[in-house]
């Protein structure tokens, strides 16, 4: 018997792959967690009947996610990272030698542990001596913090359940006074074909915290619509000033200089999504 996954994306878009096996399945207090074995992406994780991440297609998300801001920074050496608990993120922090601390603020102890177990490219990051696990809520995480961090990564479900306030201006107003004085923020902000208003609507809480405001894009197949975007807050430093001297050369899989820059260049739809304002 064939056995097929469905994410209903939208009430009348899905994304539908063929499944080898169901490798891990639960209700924790949180959510619905499975990991799926399947044919055309290999280990997929999914909460709550969403896909967060498969092996196949996560290094575009992790890498744009973690080195667009940390290359944005001139050096930094605290990161946190909110959500995330597969790990993928931390694990592209860490190759950036400036790193002391990198800080995984995950609610779902359960999602960690499964990652652990399923994931292990992924997860295998977090044995690293350089990170802190804090299986807690990263709002109230975030709100008892204060001038710690260089930068913020907001790696997150969709904002529906746990994850609505990682998208309220509150929040960033929060994250903002938890960055140094030179810190920046990123955040997952969904898709521009078809979560528009949540794109503008981040977009423009977000520009009314941080002085300087970036929208960028990648393309992730696995997610609705296939093409994804991040928003960065910045107090200082401007992502599109990023130097080749400061990248150094590096390159990810997806990652490198002209990737970060033409990440920025917006089609006209996505810049109006910009101008848009709160609806
Ligand atoms: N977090 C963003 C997942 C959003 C995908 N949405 C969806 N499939 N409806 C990914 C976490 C990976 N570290």
């Amino acid at each position: 018997m064939e056995l097929w996954f469905t994410e209903k994306q939208t009430p009348a878009l899905g994304i539908t792959c063929k499944v080898r096996s169901t490798l891990h399945r639960e209700q924790t207090p949180y959510q619905d967690l499975a990991v799926l074995d399947t044919e055309q992406f290999g280990r997929m994780l999914v909460l709550d009947g969403t896909v967060q991440t498969t092996e196949a297609d996560e290094f575009v998300y992790h890498e744009m996610i973690a080195h667009v801001p940390l290359f944005t920074h001139p050096g930094p050496e605290r990161v946190a990272v909110i959500g995330g608990g597969d790990g993928g993120s931390i694990r592209e922090i860490l190759r950036h030698p400036t790193i002391k601390v990198a800080e995984l603020i995950e609610i779902d102890r359960r999602v960690v542990e499964v990652c652990q177990q399923y994931l292990p490219g992924l997860s295998g990051s977090l044995a690293d001596p350089r990170v802190q696990i804090n299986i807690t809520d990263g709002i109230n995480h975030i709100a008892a913090s204060e001038g710690v961090y260089d930068v913020v990564i907001v790696d997150s479900t969709d904002p529906v359940g746990p994850a609505v306030g990682l998208f309220a201006e509150e929040f960033y107003r929060s994250v903002h006074r938890a960055l140094k004085p030179d810190g920046l923020l990123v955040a997952q902000t969904e898709s521009p074909f078809v979560n528009q208003s949540i794109v503008s609507t981040s977009f423009a809480r977000i520009a009314r915290v941080f002085p300087i405001c970036r929208l960028y894009m990648a393309e992730i197949p696995t997610y609705p619509s296939g093409t994804w975007t991040f928003t960065m807050g910045s107090k200082v430093h401007d992502p599109l000033a990023v130097t080749a001297e400061r990248v150094g050369g590096f390159l990810g899989k997806y990652y490198n200089l002209d990737a970060h820059r033409r990440s920025f260049l917006l089609p006209t739809f996505v810049r109006e999504l910009t101008e848009l304002g709160e609806k």
